[in-house]
């Protein structure tokens, strides 16, 4: 590309649209790597989103209490800034690692690329990303994951799979998170469910507290039994 059509790029919409293209590409090339090294080592990957606060980690920390004596998880974590939530999983005993992005409001796979080589992976059986706090950018981005799961927390509205339609779209499971604030808020399961149904009728769907602990043995179920699965794949 010549300097004075990176010039005219700069300030067009269309280059810009072939360049996210161009940028989409290259993080898929990426993912598919990433996957099938997950494959070949039968570790089971999931790509944790959410709106900033929903309970990520909080989860992660309830979730690496239950499992980690049972089975071998590592977890990497991306912040836009600081190292607080790698150091909150790593106070539960769970060996994480902090991706910073600098600024960039969503993990692609070049970086989760990266974060895996900071780990050692040998014998894991499950790797959980926790991705930046975001309900749009992590949409659009394949980290090479077998299962996308999204939080929405019960503070957040029961309107959000509506109005953030392509993370709902591209989710396998949506976790209903801080469940015991229900009584205080206008949020009902059953109409963010229908609408996040109404977008991908595939979708599954859990409720979960960290605080009063609702939910949490189904989950930590769910993921025993997707390791489980992902080990016969391998055998
Ligand atoms: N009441 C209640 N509060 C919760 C629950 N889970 C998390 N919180 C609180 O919600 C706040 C945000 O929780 P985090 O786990 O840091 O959320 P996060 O999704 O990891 O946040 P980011 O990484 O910044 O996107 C904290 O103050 C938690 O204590 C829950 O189940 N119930
Ligand atoms: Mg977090």
């Amino acid at each position: 590309m010549s300097v004075e059509k990176s010039n005219k790029a700069a300030r067009g919409t269309v280059k810009c649209e072939n360049t996210t293209l161009h940028l989409l590409k290259a993080n898929d090339f990426v993912a598919e790597a990433i996957r099938k090294e997950m494959a070949d080592r039968g570790i089971l990957l999931i790509n944790m989103t959410s709106s900033p606060g929903s309970g990520k980690t909080t989860l992660l920390q309830e979730t690496g209490k239950r499992l980690k004596d049972k089975i071998n998880m590592k977890i990497l974590v991306g912040d836009l800034e600081t190292e607080r939530d790698a150091d909150r999983l790593r106070d539960v005993g769970v060996d994480a690692l902090q991706i910073v992005t600098g600024g960039i409001c969503h993990l692609e796979a070049q970086m989760v690329h990266q974060g895996m080589e900071g780990l050692d992976l040998d014998g894991v059986d499950l790797l959980i990303i926790e991705n930046v706090g975001n309900l749009v950018c992590p949409s659009s981005f394949d980290l090479g994951e077998d299962y996308r799961v999204t939080l929405v927390a019960t503070t957040e509205g029961d309107d959000k799979p509506k109005k953030y339609p392509r993370m709902f779209l591209t989710s396998d499971m949506m976790v209903v998170s801080k469940s015991d604030l229900l009584p205080y808020l206008p949020f009902t399961i059953d109409a963010v469910t229908e609408d996040a149904r109404d977008i991908n009728p595939s979708l599954d769907v859990m409720t979960v507290s960290s605080q009063s602990g609702e939910g949490i043995d189904a989950w930590c179920d769910w993921l025993l039994q997707k390791v489980e699965e992902k080990k016969g794949v391998l055998a």
